[in-house]
């Protein structure tokens, strides 16, 4: 004792031999004549029972002192009982041997609120579906990796701290860096455009990204996992609307044929592979398309609020079928001053948001590769051009035209998942009130 460890799932092809199960007490039901105790390992639960009054007491008395979260290594017989809900069989227990104790009570239960969740994440996670959110993390990026690699794509790792800030100055955290002012990075942005000036010509990161934003929504984190992707040679937007397409196509299959099943059963969940192309919106005509919908903020706003964008996703389900589009030729007012505008209306922008099912997960654009309208339109948006300068002398020696988009993961797996929380998309989520675990 112990032995090598047979898996939950496994224990039906193991009838009337005696296995060595790995896991945690779930339950305990401590009878006057017999002893039931509910194990989990990652694959799923048994029942362990014992007859009081056996041949040996010091297993009766390890169960009795049993605590439900202590990590248990049990031997015994599998046997059929066709009664037990688990399976149709428990394990008739030989040994049961303590690894680690739980302390008692424990601090979470299912009734816990979000915040109190996420103070014991670990025993939140532990006990419920949300490990699903993980594995299916881990799909999803091994999906991006592969096509990724079919379509000639570099990795990067880029700097986290920065000298300047990497988009705009207002959401950006200042940190001491030995007595002079740094920054986290707020997107790999110029430094992947930094990648293509280098030559290296299809380009992609998936790392983390910082947001000085005090906001408490669900679908904001100060600090989440970006996915970056840059091209370079591209003919138009389009270019990169369609790798997006065939990105996250293979994401779904993957998805759907790994953990479908386990993603209808854990949270209910119907995983489908969407068909492409995706629809495509102007913004101008989703703007008339919300407004004879009713949706009339206040002010003249051309930018879509949370509102504007649940309300679109639902009329383009409801008139294309589709649960993502993409709203392009955003006004140049809300997009940054690097976004290429084209040349039969210098009033938008060659950019996209990608829409899925009403929450915004993807902001992508052509850039603008000519050195002096770059530096033209930084100045038009009143922006101090000095810092910008290991960025914008990219431009001065040859960058060809690219465009690229930021993907939130934490995002994608929120809707994905139909999870109520980017908190619960996130193994340690950090915001404005929380930095602890
Ligand atoms: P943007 O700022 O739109 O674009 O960010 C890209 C994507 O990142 C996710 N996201 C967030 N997720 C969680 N919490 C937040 N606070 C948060 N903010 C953004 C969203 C969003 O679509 N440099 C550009 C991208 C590009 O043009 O390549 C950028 O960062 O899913």
């Amino acid at each position: 004792m112990p032995g090598m460890r047979t898996l939950v799932r496994d224990l039906r092809g193991r009838l009337d031999e005696t296995v060595v199960v790995y896991g945690w007490v779930t339950t305990l039901r401590l009878q006057r004549v017999m002893q039931f105790v509910i194990v989990r390992d990652p694959t799923g639960m048994v029942q362990v029972v014992n007859r009081r009054g056996g041949e040996d007491a010091g297993l009766e008395r390890t169960l009795d002192e049993l605590t439900v979260e202590s990590a248990v290594v049990v031997s015994g017989r599998v046997v059929d009982n066709p009664i037990v809900k688990l399976g149709g069989l428990e394990i008739v227990a030989e040994s049961v041997e303590v690894l680690a104790r739980s302390d008692v009570p424990l601090p979470v239960d299912a009734n816990t609120n979000l915040e109190q969740r996420l103070d014991w994440r670990f025993l939140d996670v532990r006990r419920s579906a949300q490990g699903l959110v993980f594995d299916v993390q881990t799909t999803v990026e091994r999906a991006m990796r592969a096509v990724a690699d079919a379509e000639g794509f570099t990795e990067m790792h880029t700097p986290k701290l920065m000298g300047t800030a990497s988009e705009s100055g207002a959401e950006v955290f200042r940190v001491d860096y030995f007595g002079r002012r740094a920054f986290l990075a707020q997107s790999p942005q110029f430094f992947k455009q930094m990648a293509i000036a280098a030559g290296i010509e299809r380009v992609f990161e998936i790392g983390p990204v910082f947001r000085a934003e005090p906001s408490f929504t669900s679908r904001h984190a100060t600090e989440f996992t970006g996915v970056d992707v840059e091209m370079a040679w591209i003919s138009g937007v389009e270019d990169v609307m369609a790798f997006e397409e065939r990105l996250l196509v293979r994401v779904l299959e993957e998805v759907k044929a790994r953990h479908g099943a386990a993603v209808a059963e854990h949270v209910g969940v119907d995983v489908t592979v969407p068909a492409v192309p995706f629809p495509r919106i102007t913004m101008a005509e989703a703007i008339a398309w919300l407004r004879s919908d009713g949706w009339n903020p206040e002010g003249d706003r051309v930018d879509l609020d949370p509102e504007g964008e649940r309300r679109l996703s639902a009329l383009v389900a409801e008139r294309h079928g589709h649960e993502f589009v993409f709203v392009t030729r955003f006004p140049i007012g809300v997009r940054p001053f690097y976004h290429l505008r084209p040349d039969d209306d210098p009033t938008v922008t060659e950019s996209f948001d990608l829409l899925w099912r009403g929450i915004e997960i993807t902001t992508g654009a052509q850039r603008e590769h000519r050195y002096e309208v770059v530096v033209r339109q930084a100045d038009e948006k009143g922006m101090d051009t000095a810092p910008l300068t290991d960025y914008l002398n990219c431009f001065r020696f040859g960058t060809p035209p690219h465009g690229g988009f930021g993907l939130g993961l934490n995002r994608l797996l929120m809707v994905l998942l139909g999870l109520s929380s980017i908190r619960e998309a996130t193994f340690l989520f950090r915001g404005p009130g929380r930095l602890t675990p």
